[in-house]
């Protein structure tokens, strides 16, 4: 059979699209592959790619069958591709899987007549099934697919929801997409790679999906990883993302991927997802020493009434020690919170920033809340009071805690943080605001997005615009405040840095 695997990326993602790689990996190699071998192929599109293109690209290659990988950020752009392409060939399958569809499986196959079936959940053993229950050619197509534990069809009218598959027991059953050579390392395309070296959490956050797609943890071999990470290095690619919920639930564990990742590293740079709380002086060095430079931690709030809302837990001091610890081995890492949680006002969003800004952190984000299919969240959020787009990305307009007015509002709040934090120009005079002024950072940023939304500019060098202004913004925070005597303290160190930075950027 010739089968095509495909998706579509995000631009902030990685090139090479992990899921589609094990799909074809278990197909072809190892124990479980099929026989006759089906010839498999893979092909990624990019978001900016057009439905007319990627539909003529695939019928190009003539797929007997279509197996898409669907997230939150293709799906749309998926389906239009399926309905361009079984228009001009409707003899062709066509199978959605991924987290997006998983939980919309049932409403999807009611509404997409051009939808053959679904893959619920974990991937590899289901599609393998599937593909060998269609038959060679499509052979055995009307066949009963009623077996094949894990999957969602269409039978006649009547969609079929067959009973949920149990998660593959021993991960060593999914050949390595690299160790099998099923990806080209030479690739010159591929320049970020990603890896698991487990699949699952033990967290059940009521936002996420991720947990329910893989509700048990469990991992692949130290020795597969060692053997991975020793031939994905020696590629050199630019990074090497670590796909794991969080790197480092098992801290001994993550300590010994470091080592090996440190071991065969010639000049990559490593992306993990930690819990800061969880982070001591050894991990810490590792970290610096394997070159972690993309680091992601999600906080999501510091109010402890929207954490047992959402099921996570914080520990305030140990998540300080953390943040030190990352700080004393000047690691670049990026703190996330999530702005219409429940029970989560704006003011709140105000004092977790209060709070991370004393820290020093490296970064600090908010993430606007998805309340992704599936999720507990979802389920909850009349309760909560949160309205949310009922399309991808799905993203929350109001809570009870927070009016849509306040959700618009973050938005620019998140700029203000990448203006006056991130860019470093104004870094050093917005901690002597604090110290010096004892003005807020929250008030900082406030007075930022009033003052910011006076300018009509939204050009290309805006944030070249608003840095030349920062001067600007200094006097009126301070005249704001009442501290004038402040602004002409200091005005001449925020005029130092801009030349500097000019100097830097523009010499
Ligand atoms: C890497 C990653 C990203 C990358 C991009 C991914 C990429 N490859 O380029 C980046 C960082 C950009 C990203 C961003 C976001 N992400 Co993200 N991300 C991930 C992450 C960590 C890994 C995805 C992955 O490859 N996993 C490994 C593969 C093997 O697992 P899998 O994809 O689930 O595939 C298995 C099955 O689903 C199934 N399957 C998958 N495809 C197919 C296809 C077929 C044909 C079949 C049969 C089966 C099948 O089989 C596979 C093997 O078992 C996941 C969490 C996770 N660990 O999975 C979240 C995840 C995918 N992200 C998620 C979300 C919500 C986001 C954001 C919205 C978060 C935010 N803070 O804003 C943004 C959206 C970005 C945007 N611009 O719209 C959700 C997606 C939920 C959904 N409905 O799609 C996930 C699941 C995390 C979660 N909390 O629930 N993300
Ligand atoms: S948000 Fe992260 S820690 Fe929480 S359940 Fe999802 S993957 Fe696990």
């Amino acid at each position: 059979m010739k089968i095509l695997l495909s998706s579509i990326g995000v631009q902030s993602g990685t090139d090479l699209q992990l899921a589609l790689y094990y799909l074809k990996s278990y197909l072809v190699k190892g124990k479980n592959a099929l026989k006759p071998l089906p010839d498999v192929q893979i092909r990624i599109f990019h978001e900016e790619d057009t439905v007319g293109y990627i539909s003529n690209k695939i019928l190009k290659t003539k797929p007997q069958l279509i197996g898409f990988s669907c997230y939150i950020w293709n799906i749309e752009h998926i389906l239009q591709v399926c309905r361009r392409i079984k228009k001009a060939d409707p003899a062709i399958f066509i199978v959605l899987g991924g987290p997006e569809v998983s939980p919309r499986a049932n409403e999807i196959l009611q509404k997409e007549k051009t939808i053959d079936a679904v893959v619920r959940g974990e991937g590899e053993a289901t599609f393998a099934e599937l593909v060998s229950s269609l038959g060679q050619d499509l052979s055995n197509l009307g066949q009963d697919l009623s077996k094949v534990c894990g999957l969602s069809y269409r039978q006649g009218k009547v969609v079929v929801n067959n009973p949920g598959r149990a998660q593959i027991a021993d991960l060593a059953a999914i050949p390595s997409p690299y160790l099998a050579r099923v990806v080209d390392l030479k690739d010159k395309n591929i320049v970020d790679l990603p890896l698991e070296t487990t699949r699952g959490c033990s967290f059940r956050c009521s936002y996420c999906y991720y947990h329910k797609n893989f509700p048990r943890v469990r991992y692949f071999s130290l020795s597969r990883v060692e053997k991975e990470l020793k031939l994905i290095l020696s590629s050199r690619p630019k990074e090497v993302y670590l796909m794991d919920a969080t790197f480092n639930a098992c801290l001994k564990r993550a300590k010994e991927v470091l080592r090996l990742f440190i071991k065969y590293n010639k000049n990559s740079s490593l992306h993990v997802e930690l819990k800061a709380e969880l982070v001591d002086e050894e991990l810490a060095r590792l970290l610096q020493k394997a070159n972690c430079l993309n680091i992601e931690i999600g906080i999501q709030s510091t109010n402890l009434k929207t954490l047992r809302a959402v099921n996570r837990g914080f520990n305030r001091e140990k998540f300080k020690k953390g943040i030190r610890l990352l700080n004393k081995y000047n690691i670049f890492y990026e703190i996330q919170l999530i702005d219409a949680l429940p029970f989560q006002s704006y003011a709140d969003l105000l004092r977790s920033l209060d709070w991370l800004y004393s820290l020093h952190p490296a970064r600090v984000t908010i993430f606007p809340l998805a309340m992704l299919p599936g999720t507990t969240l979802r389920e909850r959020a009349a309760g909560y009071g949160i309205i949310y787009d009922p399309r991808p990305p799905y993203h929350a307009q109001k809570s009870c805690a927070m009016s849509g007015s306040e959700v618009l509002k973050v938005k620019s709040l998140r700029f203000a943080m990448e203006r006056l934090y991130d860019s470093h120009v104004f870094q050093e005079t917005f901690f002597d605001l604090q110290s010096k002024g004892k003005i807020r950072f929250s008030d900082i940023f406030e007075d930022w997005v009033r003052w910011e939304s006076r300018f009509k500019r939204r050009c290309q060098d805006y944030p070249v615009f608003l840095n030349r202004k920062s001067p600007e913004f200094l006097e009126y925070t301070c005249r704001k405040r009442g501290k004038f005597n402040i602004f002409k303290r200091l005005l001449p160190v925020l005029k130092k840095t801009l030349a500097d930075y000019q100097a830097a950027y523009y010499s």
